[in-house]
């Protein structure tokens, strides 16, 4: 897909902005490399709004959430355990309902956002991605409602950017395209939490189906 084929197709586009929170920037318990970067181009795309449909995901957990160290005895942040028989990450807290880490990240004009959509909040299970949450007891990622939200809005293509690039955004990609939307991933306003993981991210996207963008793309 080309820049040009996305935004001659505005009606039909929906722009996601990942998980765009303090705790994932400079300064925050799980701060990205340099994330605090994407900002100017992310505040430029809001405002070029090359879409009909604004969506943002906030990562939202309790306290004591399941994917914190801090709640399971003798653990340190980003090793891993076994939760519902997949491999779960253990974070440091991040993101805990009504911090200050948790908000959308000020400065960014939000007030343009149809709908902000919040996730991980069940105490028992962690959400990657905007779409379904990770494996829950009974083995299921149930869905969150987003894909028919976005259907019933006329949407076929999706354009995703946000934090942080190897997880919530990557789950995020992958999961629109498998719920059969097409999907621009726009790698410059990304930023990953592990700092080795471009190649990996940059294959699970292609073997996706997912098309990796740069902005500049877009506005040309
Ligand atoms: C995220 C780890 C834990 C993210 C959220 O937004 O990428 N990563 N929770
Ligand atoms: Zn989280």
């Amino acid at each position: 897909m080309t820049g040009n084929e996305l935004f001659s197709d505005p009606d039909h586009t929906a722009l996601l902005l990942v998980d765009i929170q303090p705790d994932f920037m400079a300064g925050g318990p799980l701060a990205t490399a340099n994330g605090d970067a994407i900002l100017p181009g992310v505040r430029r795309i809001m405002e070029a709004r090359p879409c009909g449909v604004m969506v943002a995901t906030q990562d939202w957990h309790p306290p004591g959430h399941v994917s914190f160290a801090s709640s399971h005895a003798d653990r340190t942040p980003f090793e891993t355990i076994e939760l519902h028989g997949h491999e779960q990450v253990l974070w440091p807290d991040h993101c805990v309902q009504g911090t200050a880490g948790a908000e959308l990240a000020p400065g960014l004009p939000w007030d343009h956002v149809d709908l902000v959509l919040r996730k991980g909040c069940d105490p028992r299970v962690d959400s990657y991605s905007g779409f379904r949450n990770n494996w829950n007891a009974a083995g299921k990622r149930p869905p969150t409602g987003l894909a028919g939200y976005l259907r019933e809005r006329g949407v076929h293509t999706v354009l995703v950017c946000g934090l942080a690039r190897d997880v919530c955004v990557q789950w995020t990609a992958e999961d629109a395209a498998a719920a059969g939307f097409r999907v621009g991933f726009l790698w410059d306003l990304t930023r990953p939490v592990t700092h080795d993981n471009d190649d990996d991210c940059l294959q699970a996207l292609q073997a996706a189906n997912v098309d990796v963008l740069e902005t500049a793309d877009l506005f040309h």
